[in-house]
């Protein structure tokens, strides 16, 4: 007889319900939980894998340790003293600065790994803690905690309300949305559509949900700030503002005349978007009963990230719809991660409070940017980086200038790296550690929860029991903290494993209780874990309903709708503008083609490309160019073609498609499997290239840090 088991899918930010069909320890059937109070029945082809990612015979389970081109088995209790003795040691010889930390995007999809990771490298007191967040999300986190008080006050797009999406810059048919935990966004997006209503999308690529949306706009890679700015002028220019008690006169008249710069016929130069488009996608913003301007990954990987999610929000605020039904709202999670009075609401944020050591780059809610980590190793002096750990990351595929930190981290002491598999990075550390199988341990989504269309609260328990003398993430991270306290206290190290006595599952009960559906928060209604245990289809806590000032984290309690800090970077923004207007006023054409991304449905970031069903079909990792470049450059459908940036050429193969933009091409990211001493076997078969050894760790959005892969200049000839 078969058992069923329900959990929520780990893979990306839509928390799907999956229903588990298990027999004798082997997983028969994945399926969408059509029953699940948030995703009913919503699944992509990525959840299945869960399956033969659990199964698959690369998958590490015990410690190993790399002797010259060996890779080792070693004990837990061996391999984590010695890291242990090792890491006190160059500390105490090089500063507290001399050991590096990064921890990539899955940790946040593993609430052990997060909440003990984040305490581990804490106690390792270096200013070197770096994530994948500034290759992602940083101007988010940013302008929320500069306008709203809180990096986690993050404006939700209210999707099954609104009568109007503008989405800049993001994809969710292929992400299946980010910052906006929304399962099943395609029919939910259709829905706005059939009650008759409008979705636009503004991308450089006629992506996949560009193809369904009601409308979708070109624009110039890099340029969405003049866009949005050009918008803003607008709104002020035809009295369509409307004022609301959140913010002061004061700041409404410096954005004004900030935005008074931004001509719509200087603007369309820029951008290649019509003045006479712009003015009616205001039209019908302003018109509509609840609209929202939504921007991800395409306007925050860019050179002026930290502008556009300022504009964005700044958009939704003047037109009256933040916090209102279907504009941009708050969420109320079951665990509270904003109020500062809740048992988690504790971390705003902080900004510039020190910076990085070579290139001075700000520092955010204590990490530093990550365009920094090869500088940092490869610069000598003091505080150089000595040692690294990475946590759930391959910063070698996923962050700019891949080829130098490859060689950074080829020089280090000690590099120790918590993962399930011997990939592009993990391949140069000393130890690997790896956790147990996501099957095997429990789960609670403490961030994607912040960032839902609606509140909903689900407890994940294991599928399976951990394999005999496995340990999950936060146990690795418990004993190794342990484990370095003893030794920076010159005291014995166990010959066992150190417990530690706060599980996360404890943590959450504790937050789950104290939070607002608590035993007394504003919304009472007993939530605690035993609740969720007993829940497996999840509980649904309601639509967000609006939440201001009240929740506004400011000390004032008004949003601030210019930050001063963001002032800071508006010359940087206008001699930008003024360049790129000159240089269409000229008639001198530069041959570069700009270089955008690319992610598709079947790909996650650079991890499962081990996964055959995944891998099956046409080959994704191709660079995407318009018909009328390939003529001009003699380039075919799959020809070879080499792509040159400033830093270094690759080569791959030419997909050509009139869906993109003309002057630009498309590249996906996470691939360049060929790298030796890569134990992956069925992603070595399609190894593909790198498109961030072609980006530069120079390119950044200077105020944040944030790094900039949108609007590379690179130069495509034929051949390999
Ligand atoms: N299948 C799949 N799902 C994923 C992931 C994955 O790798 N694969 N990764 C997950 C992660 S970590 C994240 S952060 C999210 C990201 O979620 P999304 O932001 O939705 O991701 P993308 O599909 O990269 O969408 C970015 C869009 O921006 C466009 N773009 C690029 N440059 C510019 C520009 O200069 N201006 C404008 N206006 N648009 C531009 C691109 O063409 C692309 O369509 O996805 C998550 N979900
Ligand atoms: N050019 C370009 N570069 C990009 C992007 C882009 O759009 N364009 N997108 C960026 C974005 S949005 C992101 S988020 C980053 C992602 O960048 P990273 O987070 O650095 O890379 P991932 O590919 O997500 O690597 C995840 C690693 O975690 C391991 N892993 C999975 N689950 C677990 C677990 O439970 N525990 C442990 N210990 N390990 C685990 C996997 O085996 C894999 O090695 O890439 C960024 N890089
Ligand atoms: S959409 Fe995301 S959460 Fe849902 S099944 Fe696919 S990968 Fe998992
Ligand atoms: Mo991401």
């Amino acid at each position: 007889m078969s058992e069923i088991h329900f959990r929520t899918c780990p893979l990306c930010e839509a928390m799907c319900g999956l229903r588990f069909e298990i027999d004798e320890g082997r997983i028969i059937s994945i399926r969408g939980d059509s029953e699940n109070a948030f995703s009913r029945g919503h699944i992509c082809p990525k959840g299945p894998e869960l399956k033969n990612l659990h199964e698959d015979p690369d998958r590490l389970k015990r410690p190993i340790k790399r002797v010259g081109d060996q890779w080792v088995p070693v004990s837990w209790t061996e391999a984590l003293s010695d890291i242990a003795r090792r890491v006190v040691e160059i500390q105490q010889r090089s500063g507290h600065d001399a050991v590096a930390f990064y921890a990539g995007n899955p940790t946040v999809h593993n609430y052990g790994s997060m909440l003990f990771g984040d305490r581990f490298s804490k106690a390792l007191k270096t200013k070197n803690r770096f994530s994948a967040t500034s290759v992602d999300q940083l101007p988010h986190q940013l302008l929320s905690y500069l306008m709203f008080g809180h990096q986690l006050m993050i404006p939700i797009p209210d999707i099954d309300h609104t009568n109007y999406f503008l989405i800049i810059g993001g994809n969710p048919f292929a992400s299946n949305g980010s910052l906006m935990t929304v399962p099943d966004v395609k029919k939910r997006l259709k829905a706005i559509q059939e009650r008759g209503g409008r979705y636009v999308v503004i991308d450089p690529r006629r992506t996949e949900t560009a193809e369904h949306a009601s409308e979708h706009v070109f624009i110039r890679p890099g340029t969405d700030a003049f866009l949005l700015l050009a918008f803003v002028n607008t709104l002020f220019q035809k009295n369509l503002i409307r004022k609301t008690g959140l913010y002061t006169e004061n700041d409404l008249s410096t954005l004004k005349t900030l935005a008074a710069e931004f001509a719509l016929d200087r603007v369309e130069k820029v951008t290649g978007v019509p003045a006479s488009t712009i003015e009616r996608l205001v039209d019908e913003f302003t018109q509509a009963k609840g609209a929202v301007c939504y921007g991800r990954v395409g306007v925050s990987m860019q050179a002026f990230g930290s502008i556009c999610q300022w504009l964005i929000n700044c958009i939704n605020i003047l037109t009256g719809n933040i916090d209102v039904r279907g504009g941009a709202m708050f969420t109320l999670p079951a665990v509270d991660m904003v109020d500062p009075n809740s048992a988690m609401g504790g971390a705003r944020g902080s900004f510039n409070r020190y910076r990085s050591r070579v290139r001075a780059l700000p520092e955010f809610s204590e990490e530093l940017p990550v365009s920094v980590l090869a500088e940092e190793i490869l610069t000598p002096g003091e505080g150089q980086v000595r040692a690294l750990f990475t946590t759930a990351g391959n910063p070698v595929l996923s962050t700019p200038n891949g080829r130098q930190l490859e060689k950074a981290i080829s020089q280090l002491e000690l590099m120790v790296s918590f993962d399930i598999y011997v990939n592009e990075t993990t391949r140069h550390a000393h130890y690997i550690l790896p956790p147990t199988s996501t099957l095997e341990h429990d789960h609670y989504d403490l961030i994607f929860n912040v960032f839902a269309v609606r509140n909903t609260a689900y407890y994940s328990r294991p599928i399976f029991e951990p394999e005999e003398g496995s340990l999950h993430d936060y146990e690795i991270f418990a004993d190794l903290t342990k484990r370095i306290e003893l030794v920076r206290s010159n005291k014995a190290l166990p010959d066992n494993l150190v417990k530690t006595r706060m599980t996360p599952a404890a943590f959450i009960d504790h937050a789950l209780k104290a939070g607002p559906y608590g035993e007394s928060g504003p919304r009472a209604m007993g939530m605690s874990l035993e609740l969720l245990q007993k829940s497996p289809h999840g509980v649904d806590l309601g639509p967000l309903e609006p939440c201001l000032p009240a929740r506004l984290c400011t000390d004032d309690k008004k949003i601030r709708l210019v930050p001063d800090e963001l002032l800071a970077d508006f010359d940087r923004l206008k001699k930008s503008f003024q360049a790129a207007a000159l240089s269409q006023d000229t008639s001198e054409q530069d041959a570069s083609l700009l270089l955008i991304g690319r992610r598709h449905l079947r790909n996650n970031n650079s991890w499962m490309h081990n996964l055959p069903k995944l891998m099956a079909g046409k080959n994704r990792c191709t660079v995407m160019i318009h018909p009328d470049d390939a003529q001009a450059l003699g380039i075919h459908e799959e020809d070879a073609v080499t792509v040159e940036s400033d830093v270094a050429t690759i080569t791959l193969p030419a997909e050509i498609s009139d869906g993109i933009m003309k002057g630009v091409v498309s590249i996906p990211h996470g691939f360049g499997h060929h790298r030796p001493g890569t134990a992956l076997n069925v992603a070595t078969k399609f190894p593909g290239a790198s498109i961030n050894d072609l980006t530069s760790d120079r390119q950044l959005d200077e105020f944040s840090g944030n790094a900039a892969f949108s609007a590379i200049k690179v130069r495509l000839s034929r051949g390999g």
